[in-house]
C-alpha cells in the first residue's frame, strides 16, 4: 500500500553538498518527492520536532545540531515508503549501518547521521504534521 513518511537531510550532509546525490538515491529507490523545502530550525523548532527524546542525554546536543545549518525537509510517497526509506537510510550509528546505505556513506557519527526518516505510521502522519502545519511545508 503506498504511504508517506518524513525524510530530513540533516545539516552535516546539507554542509557537505551531498543534497543532490541524496535526492538522486531517494528518486532512484522509486520514491516520490511529495513536498520539499529548504529549512533553518530554531533550536526551539529542533527542540518540539524531537520532543520524544527530550528526556534522552543527548537532546540537548541533537537540538544544537539540527538548528545549525540549513535541512531539506521531504515528504516521500512509496509504497511501503516508511520501513523502505528507514532500510535505505540505515542504522543510526553510521559505523554500524550496512554497506550501500546513506548513513554509512554520509554519515559522520551517531548524532551527524545525515538523514532522519519516520519510524512508523503514527509518527510519520506527526512529523509530516509538524512540518507541514508550523513549518509551512506545503
Ligand atoms: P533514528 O534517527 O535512527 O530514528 P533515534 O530516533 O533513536 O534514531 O534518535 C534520533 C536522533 O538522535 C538520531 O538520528 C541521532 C541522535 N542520537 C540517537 N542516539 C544518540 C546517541 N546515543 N548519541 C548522540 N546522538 C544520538
Ligand atoms: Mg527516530
Amino acid at each position: 500500500m503506498r504511504e508517506k513518511t518524513l525524510a530530513i537531510i540533516k545539516p552535516d550532509a546539507v554542509k557537505k553538498r551531498v543534497i543532490g546525490k541524496i535526492i538522486q538515491r531517494i528518486e532512484d529507490e522509486g520514491f516520490e518527492i511529495i513536498k520539499m523545502k529548504l529549512l533553518h530550525l530554531t533550536k526551539e523548532e529542533a527542540k518540539a520536532f524531537y520532543v520524544v527524546h527530550k528526556d534522552k542525554h543527548f537532546y540537548d546536543s541533537l537540538t544544537e545540531f539540527m538548528s545549525s545549518g540549513e535541512i531539506v525537509v521531504m515528504i516521500l510517497e512509496r509504497e511501503n515508503a516508511i520501513a523502505h526509506w528507514r532500510e535505505v537510510m540505515g542504522a543510526t550509528d553510521p559505523a554500524l549501518a550496512k554497506p550501500g546505505t546513506i548513513r554509512r556513506e554520509f554519515g559522520f557519527s551517531v548524532e551527524r547521521n545525515a538523514v532522519h526518516g519516520s519510524d512508523s505510521r503514527a509518527t510519520a502522519d506527526w512529523e509530516i504534521g509538524f512540518f507541514t502545519e508550523k513549518m509551512g511545508l506545503d
